[in-house]
This record gives structure tokens, C-alpha cells and sequence, in this order.
């Protein structure tokens, strides 16, 4: 029987300072994200949009907080981890369409909520700051650390995914760090790969070894890919660019490695903002290589 994927729209900007991604999962889907997946092999359904709290005025009302928004951005995580454990109760893959970066909280506490289980971060950033260390205040900049019980997040029943240890997440692709979060880094036991060790030791090599250190001893992985993680010559429609970025051959064999894995429970295509995108390329460009995640293969 082919494998049933339910894509999970996660309309939110909360996370993060910019307008416009929480339009990411309508440009996604009109990128033809369904028709991808069915060439992959795998049963797409729609579970639709999950309902965000509506604000009138966005930054201004967000105050002087450490973490901003962060009563909207637990609400919606919630919903979220809610919908992704129960895509995996039933058997579907889910597939969370962002939406800023902070859903992956919910992604996270939702696909480690009846197993353990490996991260592969795939981005630009490190995603690694606590509300005392953010120098913005934007969640989507913490939600490895909110994830991991790390600082702040300690004991923060919403944000702690269960069934995931630090030794099983590897981040791949880093580029863009604050000096609180290397620190931060250094002092867990996650592995971050920055792009220096891509273009030293190849996309190949590295992806794999990700991909070791997720699946050890777990029951499967979650695999979050930032947009901003490939350069911004192949996907302009992000909040946060950064040049150096990984290819579009690269991106696809780094998914096609997460296929071969046969290790993927739960998935999420997270900061595609298509105000800032030309020609809806970086929707587009996210729909193609969750289908390689998914096994599309060329023969
Ligand atoms: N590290 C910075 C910038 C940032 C993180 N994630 C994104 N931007 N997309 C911060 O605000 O935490
Ligand atoms: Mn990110
Ligand atoms: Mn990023």
C-alpha cells in the first residue's frame, strides 16, 4: 500500500518580524505541492489550515517582550503537535506547510509525543537562542532550544518535545549564528554543520552522517527544512536570506539521502514568504524537493 501523506497549513507569521510567510501555505499548495507528492509515490490528503489568532496590528502591539508573541505562537503549536500525532496515530505522514519557523516546536512536540526521535535542521541559522539570549525577541529564531528544554524553555510543558535528545539532532547548513547561540551550541550535545564543512566534506557525506547521528537509537526521524537554508539565488522568497547558501543540486540530494533513510515519520517546509518571492519559484522549489524527501525519484 503507498504511503499516506497529510499536509498540515500552518498560516503564521508570529514568529517572526516579517509579513507575509503566514501566505507561505496558500503559495505552497498553488505551487502544486499535492500533484509532487503523487509523483513521489506517496497519497497526499489535505487536512487544510489550522486556525491562527487573528491580530489587527502585528508588530507594533508585540511590546518590549523577549519573546514576542509568544502566548499566539504556543496556541498554535499546540494545535500543530495535536495534528501531526494524530496524522501519525492514523498512519499518514504529516507534512506541516509554514508558516514562520517557530511551528516547528509543534511539529516537533507532536512527532516526538509516542516515540524518541532525531532532528535533521536543515538552515542557515541555528535556530538555538532562548528568550534571554534572542537579540530579536522572534521565536522562529528559538525553536530548537524551546524544543530541547534548553534555558527559558526548561520545563515549559507546550514547548518540550519528549522524545528527543540533544545527541540526536544534527543542524545542517549553518551560516548566520549569534555569539550566544555558538555558545549555546558548543555547550549541548547537538551536531551543527556549517556550510564550510559542506564545501569541505561535500553535501553527500554530511547529510549521511545527519542522518546517523538522527536515527540512532530513535524510532524515526523529523526532518525541518528552513527555505533559507538554500542560497538566495535558488530561493529569494525568504525573510531572512543569507548568501553562501546550499544549491538546488545540493538540496535535492540531501532529500533524496532523507528518503533513502526510510527514516522520516514527520516533515516540515517552513519561511517561504511569497511577498518577497519572484514568480512563486521558492514555493515551487519547496514543493519539489519535499517530493524528493518523499522518494520522487527520475527512473
Ligand atoms: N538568529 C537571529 C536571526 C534569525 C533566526 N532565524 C531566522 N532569523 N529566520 C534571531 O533573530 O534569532
Ligand atoms: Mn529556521
Ligand atoms: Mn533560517
Amino acid at each position: 500500500m503507498n504511503q499516506q501523506t497529510r499536509i498540515i497549513g500552518v498560516p503564521t507569521d508570529y514568529g517572526a518580524n516579517r509579513r507575509g510567510v503566514d501566505m507561505g501555505p496558500s503559495a505552497i499548495r498553488y505551487a502544486g505541492l499535492a500533484k509532487q507528492l503523487e509523483a513521489a509515490g506517496v497519497i497526499p490528503t489535505d487536512a487544510g489550515d489550522l486556525a491562527v489568532p487573528h491580530h489587527a496590528i502585528h508588530d507594533a502591539d508585540a511590546g518590549g517582550e523577549n519573546a514576542k508573541h509568544i502566548n499566539e505562537v504556543e496556541e498554535v503549536c499546540t494545535a500543530l503537535a495535536d495534528a501531526v500525532s494524530g496524522a501519525l496515530a492514523e498512519g499518514a505522514t504529516p507534512l506541516a506547510i509554514g508558516g514562520d519557523h517557530s511551528i516547528a516546536i509543534g511539529s516537533m512536540v507532536g512527532s516526538a509525543r509516542d516515540a524518541d526521535i532525531g532532528v535533521v535542521w536543515f538552515d542557515a541559522h541555528g535556530d538555538f537562542n532562548t528568550p534571554e539570549t534572542s537579540p530579536s525577541g522572534n521565536v522562529h529564531g528559538m525553536p530548537l532550544a524551546a524544543a530541547l528544554g534548553i534555558g527559558d524553555f526548561e520545563g515549559v510543558e507546550w514547548a518540550n518535545a519528549d522524545g528527543l535528545k540533544e545527541e540526536n539532532v544534527a543542524i545542517v547548513g549553518l551560516r548566520d549564528v549569534d555569539e550566544n547561540e555558538t555558545a549555546a551550541i558548543h555547550d549541548s550535545d547537538v551536531t551543527a554543520y556549517t556550510m564550510s564543512d559542506i564545501d569541505e566534506r561535500g553535501i553527500t557525506e554530511i547529510t549521511q552522517e545527519a542522518l546517523d547521528i538522527a536515527t540512532n537509537g530513535t524510532d524515526g526521524i523529523h526532518v525541518s527544512l528552513d527555505l533559507d537554508w538554500l542560497d538566495p539565488r535558488e530561493a529569494p522568497g525568504v525573510g531572512t536570506p543569507v548568501r553562501g547558501g546550499a544549491t538546488y543540486r545540493e538540496a535535492h540530494a540531501a532529500m533524496e539521502l532523507v528518503a533513502d533513510s526510510g527514516a522520516m515519520r514527520s516533515l516540515e517546509l517552513v519561511e517561504v514568504n511569497p511577498i518577497l518571492d519572484e514568480h512563486n519559484e521558492t514555493a515551487t522549489l519547496a514543493t519539489e524537493l519535499a517530493a524528493s524527501a518523499f522518494g520522487k525519484s527520475i527512473l
